[in-house]
């Protein structure tokens, strides 16, 4: 038996990556009938134990057990979820400082995904060349406000590959995604990191034109220097799903501790008397841009 990482999937074969090569896997029809679900028993990301066929090819007999993973809804009018990516080390919300300008609650959006996840958060603020004088002191605030919740932040500029050192070495040898808005620089941020990177996703599309749904699956890309990163079109819909109103403010970190003197444990912090998180909220020990964000929120999914 051999331990190995699940790239890439078609939903009948899967790559598994051993420590020593690529090796091409069936999963053995009794592990369909598992995970009632989800639509797909083994996901890009799984690691698994293979035995090697006569021919080369592998067999999945076993599969570790996720850290986390990521879902969307499946399509096709298939009951459950289908599973995007599992064993996410880190995931990245892509902004830029201006063209287009940063939206806050775009990264407060993703980061409560995060938080419902169990997948740890970061933000990163591209386009930095493009900041005016104007800009320093909100970049600086941006920067306090999220740090202080736990979630580190980059600011880069994408063509500047001093400026990405940081970031380099914070995704190196781990698994990594890259959220975010049209327009940002995901993609020549990930061009400055590896060079072939483009190259490599593009092998993914061409694949994918062969068969019929299989752009819904992800791939995992290993970049030059140690890790992987996870190219998935489904990420981009990373978003709210299945969260009750009154369990929203627990992925919001600031409000973990003060939700608890709430009287009612049901209460959603707008209106309810003897809430402790407008009480801190008006102690100033809330951010007014993040509150703003969890009513928002709230309203999208029916508070
Ligand atoms: N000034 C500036 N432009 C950038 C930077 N990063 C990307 N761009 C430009 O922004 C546009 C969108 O970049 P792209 O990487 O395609 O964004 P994506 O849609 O998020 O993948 C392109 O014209 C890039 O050349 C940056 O750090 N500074
Ligand atoms: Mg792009
Ligand atoms: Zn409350």
């Amino acid at each position: 038996m051999q331990k190995g990482r699940v790239i890439q999937s078609t939903g009948s074969w899967y790559k598994v990556k051993t420590e020593d090569k690529i090796v091409e896997s069936r999963l053995p029809g009794r592990f369909r009938l598992e995970g009632k679900e989800v639509t797909n028993p083994i996901a890009v990301g799984d690691w698994v134990d293979i035995t090697i066929n006569d021919d080369g090819s592998g067999s999945i007999e076993e599969i570790h057990e996720r850290e986390n993973y990521l879902t969307r809804q499946a399509t096709h009018g298939r009951r459950g979820e289908h599973i995007l990516v599992s064993n996410l080390d880190l995931a990245f919300v892509v902004q830029s400082i201006r063209k287009p300008k940063m939206k806050e609650g775009f990264i407060d959006r993703f980061l409560v995904t995060c938080e419902a996840y169990e997948v740890k958060g970061a933000i990163i603020i591209n386009k930095l060349d493009l900041a005016t004088k104007s800009d320093e002191g909100y970049l600086e605030d941006v920067q306090e406000l999220y740090e202080k919740l736990g979630y580190q932040v980059f600011t880069t500029t994408a063509f500047e590959i001093d400026c990405l050192t940081h970031l380099m070495e914070t995704i190196k040898g781990k698994t990594t995604a890259f959220v975010g808005p049209s327009g940002v620089g995901k993609t020549s941020l990930l061009n400055a990191i590896d060079p072939n990177f483009s190259e490599k996703v593009g092998e993914v599309s061409s694949y994918s034109n062969k068969g019929k749904h299989t752009t819904t699956f992800a791939k995992l890309i290993e970049i030059e220097n140690g890790g992987y990163i996870v190219d998935t079109p489904g990420i981009r819909e990373f978003g709210l799903f299945n969260i009750e109103p009154w369990e929203l403010s627990l992925y919001f970190p600031e409000m973990l501790e003060p939700r608890q003197k709430c009287k009612f444990n049901t209460c959603t912090h707008i209106h309810e008397p003897g809430c402790g998180v407008m009480e801190a909220f008006e102690a100033g020990e809330i951010d007014p841009g993040r509150y703003n964000s969890y009513i928002n929120m709230l309203e999208s999914i029916g508070g």
